[in-house]
């Protein structure tokens, strides 16, 4: 019995994982991201982990985006699209983000129909949700 819920829990992993790679447009994702200041003034580092939202298996992204924006300004900035691509863990590590201010941020994750928004707030000494 033991056996067969092994077997059958691989099953689910390889599936998933497969589905991850060929076409993950159509997964619900959910997103985990922590970031941290640099030496550098507005510039922050970024580890990212991205998971099916209901299974909660890594995903591997190819294609995704992250786009940054602040609530409190619309419009007010253009952060540049950073690429989304995760490894086979789902994940992608030390990702540089580039703020114009300290603040609130939304980073939006944007993977095939799924959108996730993350906020966080930018100070110079730590990152924090608000
Ligand atoms: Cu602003």
């Amino acid at each position: 019995m033991l056996r067969l819920v092994l077997v059958i829990l691989m099953l689910a992993s390889f599936s998933s994982g497969n589905v991850g790679r060929g076409a993950a447009n159509s997964e619900p994702i959910d997103v985990a991201v922590t970031c941290m200041p640099s030496s550098q003034k507005l510039v922050y580092r970024c580890d990212v982990r991205v998971t099916h939202a209901k299974t909660g298996f890594p995903l591997c992204i190819n294609g995704g985006s992250i786009e940054l924006d602040m609530p409190s300004m619309p419009m007010a900035h253009q952060s540049p699209k950073i690429d989304l691509h995760t490894d086979a863990n789902g994940e992608m590590k030390d990702v540089e983000v580039r703020l114009q201010m300290l603040g609130e941020w939304r980073v939006l994750f944007r993977a095939g129909a799924s959108t996730v928004a993350k906020r966080l707030d930018f100070q110079a000494g730590a990152v924090t949700t608000p």
